[in-house]
């Protein structure tokens, strides 16, 4: 949802004194273990009192957690400072399970001034060198020294290059609502997490900090190479993950994060929305369009279009009435589909109902006289629920029972969430926010009243034509909710959001949440604990079911609870490409693997061409969804033929591959392994070309997905004009998808001719076996394309073998009672399936093709097909046709 809201960055004064000046900290009294090592910091000096005043005592703590995991944390010995509350992220402390001997990291430091180094044990190398510390009331600082160039990839959200620039850069993480989502800024979400690639060898640093930050990536002749954090608040708790593998650090990071949530099979069908839609009867148009035009409409969502005057929990009596809200959803859950509405964090002060419902428990985000704050939103005046009040989840909780109810209200079945970062139209320091709001933030008028609609087949009569927690307070110390004295308002230290302040479109730091904290502290956790407190209102309403949220903004650790959308971005080729980075830093990074960009563009008028290309990329989208804004052209895949035919192929595919990828996903549910969205260099890190590669990826661990990167030359093309792309195939065994034809990577760019629109590169990578569905463009939902049969798919490696698996439960409950886990292995013609047969179903595999079999090149890639017609309730073996 687009945010009407624009700042110019303000210029800040610059500080006389400089933080080059502070005197450091050394080191006194040294408490060492096998597993661990404390120490007391104290300032090596005068305090130098540059962005606030330097702590003078600060404490040390060392933890070989496991093996592959250091825990170094420095905080203040009062234990004033504000710390991350348990209750919204839970890292691992106190946890011994390595030594120092044992462990694959090594910890050093030097007394005076205190500097700290980790290193892999195996070579030695420095990973990070810590020096330059300066602890302030508002300023945190740390630098490491790095390799020339180094290969970092995370510190999102932002729109920038893959791998991060290594010269004059800055990533400044503040969740923040930015349209068109621009470069070199801060986005919506906040993820402190590194990946560092070095001859082959990975490792990750995340830095469990919810403050404001920039972080800078900078090389200058004085100063060599390195990374620094420039933090206005908060401690430093380091945890350094050592890989080796990409995947490693993968899997390591969700060890202290947790591992992303489980997803329902029918959030991967696909999805439909525009903001914009003017009535109940429009948004059933669309439904009827879609199943007219042939192409398999999942889930149908609507903007804030719905309600009453933009306040949340309320229907547009007139517009959305209930009982055709209630016929629609009917109508959807009869075909087997979904509908799913937004939901904004602020309550209208004009909304007595819910208003008054959380006055009462008081639930909202106060200033610090206690008094509640009014910002501004689509409704006008506003107050925001405070999420992190205990009682917000029962509010919370209340309002999803009675309005999403399955009996007597909008039975929906899942959850968009946004303007979450929160966002706040009323400029600071909007000293009359009611009379503002009124001035100039009055709800759009709605759209004049349709009096006439179309028949639509199917539907109700309605829709004919007639008419129109818990904290770890430690005795004898502070609770670490935040130092006082400090200017929430005017930071000493300015970070680079691209607005200039803090306090640009979102609510105020210095506003008051639950549990004396600030949003100074807090901002970057706001969204968490909508998710948290949604989630909990779903699982309460239907509570075996997996809840479906899709969020905008978000912090560390989110996955484990919800899904994301990369928010407003534009009709615009740039960030067709840019989906493809966002989507491979989101799932094998960030550990939110359930992450889609709105196809074909939010913001201004997409075209046919890119509409068609970005059908077929959205494709391989883990939430593949369709949203344009209110002020572009719909943009529906049926609206154009071009479009049609390649949304209509891209499902199908889709659908054929749903299995392989709800099987992939299931597997980074489990253990955090990256195998949903992954980077080129996670799959081959010894292969350096693989670093820069900014727009191919796997969907899957076996599959490689190469999409046009050129933009068409012309607005509106035919289903055969064509373009061609230049991809890299590392050194391995390939197949094309399409054709079934052994391509051999070699290491070098390859360029594939007669890209039509409704193609798109596709290769499988040998070693694989994939479980496909077959006639799976004959189904309309991923319910019937439940009901098909499976074919397998064999992808030979260079040795002629293969492997897949198979993960089968019933596709929705929170804990499934029964569920299947199939392993393949094939070996120069022979096939064995085994594994647990937990789940039970009458489905078959009815047959297996091996790729680049006996064929001619240029037809047809596939051996003969073998007929299996087995089972999957049991383990088998099998010849199969090569
Ligand atoms: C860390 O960096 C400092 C300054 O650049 C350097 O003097 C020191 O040797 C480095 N420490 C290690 C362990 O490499
Ligand atoms: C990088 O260093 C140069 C030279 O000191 C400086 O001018 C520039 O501002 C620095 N960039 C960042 C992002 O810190
Ligand atoms: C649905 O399709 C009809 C017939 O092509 C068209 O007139 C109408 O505008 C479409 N409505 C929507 C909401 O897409
Ligand atoms: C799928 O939808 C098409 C078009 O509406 C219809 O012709 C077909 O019968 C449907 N298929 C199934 C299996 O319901
Ligand atoms: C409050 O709501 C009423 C009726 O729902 C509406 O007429 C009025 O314009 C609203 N006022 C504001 C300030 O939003
Ligand atoms: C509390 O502080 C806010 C912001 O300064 C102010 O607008 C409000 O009037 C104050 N409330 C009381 C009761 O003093
Ligand atoms: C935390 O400590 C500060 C300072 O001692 C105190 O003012 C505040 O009330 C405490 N907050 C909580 C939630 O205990
Ligand atoms: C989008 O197209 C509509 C009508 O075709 C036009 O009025 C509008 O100005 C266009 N928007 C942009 C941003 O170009
Ligand atoms: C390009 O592909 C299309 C569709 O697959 C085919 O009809 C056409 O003949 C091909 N053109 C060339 C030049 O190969
Ligand atoms: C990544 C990117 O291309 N961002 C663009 C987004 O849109 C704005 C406004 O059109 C451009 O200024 C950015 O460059």
């Amino acid at each position: 949802m687009r945010q009407t809201y624009f700042f110019l960055g303000l210029v800040v004064a610059v500080s006389a004194a400089s933080v080059d000046s502070c005197p450091g900290y050394t080191v006194g009294e040294i408490v060492q273990s096998r597993s661990s090592l404390t120490a007391d910091l104290s300032l090596a000096g005068d305090a130098c009192n540059v962005y606030g005043s330097d702590v003078s005592n600060l404490k040390l703590l060392v933890e070989y957690q496991t093996d592959s995991r250091l825990h170094v944390k420095i905080y203040d010995a009062e234990e004033q400072v504000y710390q991350i509350p348990a209750s919204v992220l839970e890292t691992p402390s106190g946890q011994h399970g390595s030594s120092s001997s044992a462990s694959d990291l090594t910890f050093s430091y030097t007394t005076n001034p205190f500097s700290f180094a980790v290193q892999r044990r195996s070579n030695q190398d420095v990973l990070f060198n810590a020096t330059g510390l300066v602890f302030e009331s508002q300023y945190v600082r740390l630098r490491t020294s790095l390799p020339q160039n180094p290969n970092i990839y995370g510190l999102g959200e932002d729109s920038d290059s893959f791998r991060r620039e290594t010269n004059d850069y800055t990533r400044t993480l503040w969740n923040r609502g930015a349209a068109f989502l621009p470069q070199h800024q801060s986005l919506y979400s906040s993820h402190p997490i590194y990946i560092e690639m070095r001859d082959g060898q990975a490792h990750g640093v995340f830095l469990s900090n919810s403050n404001g930050m920039d972080i800078k990536i900078n090389q200058t002749e004085l100063e060599g190479q390195y990374l620094e954090y420039n933090i206005i608040g908060g401690v430093l708790d380091f945890y350094f993950l050592s890989g080796p593998e990409p995947a490693d650090v993968a899997r390591q990071y969700a060890g202290v994060v947790g591992t992303p949530v489980e997803q329902s099979y029918w959030t991967y069908g696909f999805h439909q929305c525009k903001y914009g839609y003017e009535d109940v009867m429009m948004v059933a148009e669309v439904v009827y369009n879609y199943s007219q035009a042939n192409i398999p409409l999942e889930t149908m969502w609507t903007d804030i279009d719905y309600m009453d005057l933009r306040r949340t929990w309320t229907l547009d009596p007139e517009r959305f009435p209930l009982h055709k809200m209630q016929e629609l959803v009917t109508y959807l859950h009869d075909h087997q589909q979904q509908y799913i509405i937004m939901v904004d964090p602020p309550i209208s002060l004009n909304d007595s109902a819910s208003y008054d419902a959380g006055k009462e428990k008081d639930l909202y985000i106060k200033w610090a006289n206690g008094t509640d704050f009014v910002g501004t939103m689509w409704p006008g005046p506003i107050s925001y629920v405070d999420f992190f009040h205990p009682s917000s989840s029962d509010f919370w909780s209340g309002q999803i029972a009675s309005f999403f109810s399955d009996e007597s209200g909008v039975g929906v079945d899942g959850m968009w969430i946004d303007m979450n970062e929160p966002a706040n139209f009323c400029q600071y320091p909007c000293a009359n926010p009611i009379q503002a709001a009124i001035n100039g933030n009055l709800p759009p008028p709605p759209p004049a009243l349709r009096t006439s609609w179309d028949p639509l087949p199917g539907f109700p009569a309605d829709f004919q034509p007639q008419s129109a927690s818990k904290r770890g307070v430690k005795q004898d110390t502070g609770n670490m909710t935040g130092l006082t004295g400090r200017n929430f308002a005017n930071p000493p230290y300015s970070i680079s959001t691209g607005d200039g302040t803090l306090n640009a479109g979102s609510a105020w730091p210095e506003l008051r949440v639950y549990g004396d904290y600030v949003l100074y502290d807090t901002h970057n956790l706001y969204a968490s604990q909508m998710i948290a407190q949604s989630r909990q209102g779903l699982l309460d309403r239907r509570p075996n079911e997996r809840p479906f949220i899709i969020t905008r903004s978000s912090f560390a650790g989110d996955g484990a609870k919800t899904g994301k959308w990369t928010g407003d971005n534009a009709s615009i080729w740039a960030h067709y490409l840019l989906s493809i980075v966002q989507h491979m830093e989101f799932a094998s990074i960030f550990q939110i693997p359930m992450i889609g960009t709105d196809v074909c563009g939010f913001n201004d008028n997409t075209t046919e061409t890119l509409c068609a290309r970005w059908a077929m990329l959205g494709a391989w989208y883990p939430f593949y969804r369709n949203h344009a804004d209110i002020s572009a052209n719909f943009q529906e895949f049926y609206r154009w033929p071009l479009v049609t035919i390649a949304a209509r192929k891209a499902i199908a595919t889709r659908f054929q591959l749903l299995d392989y990828f709800y099987t992939a996903f299931h597997q980074q549910t489990v253990d955090g392994s990256p195998t949903t969205i992954i980077p080129l260099f996670f799959q081959y890190p010894n292969d350096p070309n693989t670093l820069n590669i900014n727009y191919q990826f796997f969907y899957g661990p076996s599959i490689l997905v190469s999409p046009v990167t050129e933009e068409s030359p012309s607005p509106t093309a035919t289903e055969t004009d064509s373009q061609s792309v230049t991809l890299y195939l590392p050194q391995d065994t390939f197949y094309d998808f399409w054709t079934g034809e052994k391509v051999i990577g070699t290491g070098s760019q390859i360029t594939l001719d007669n890209i039509t629109y409704t193609d798109i590169p596709v290769h499988v990578r040998g070693g694989s076996i994939l479980p496909l569905r077959v006639d799976a463009n004959q189904a309309n939902t991923t319910a019937q394309l439940r009901t098909h049969d499976f074919e397998l798919l064999i992808a030979p490696d260079a040795n002629g073998k293969a492997t897949g698996s198979l993960y089968l439960d019933d596709g929705i409950s929170v804990n499934p009672s029964s569920y299947s886990e199939i392993e393949f292995s094939y070996d120069n013609g022979h096939l064995t399936v085994s594994g647990t047969f937990g789940f039970h179903t009458e489905l078959q595999f009815v047959g297996a093709k091996v790729m680049g079999g006996n064929s001619i090149k240029g037809s047809n890639g596939y051996s003969p097909y073998t007929q299996l017609n087995k089972g999957l309730n049991e383990g088998w073996e099998a010849r199969v046709n090569t």
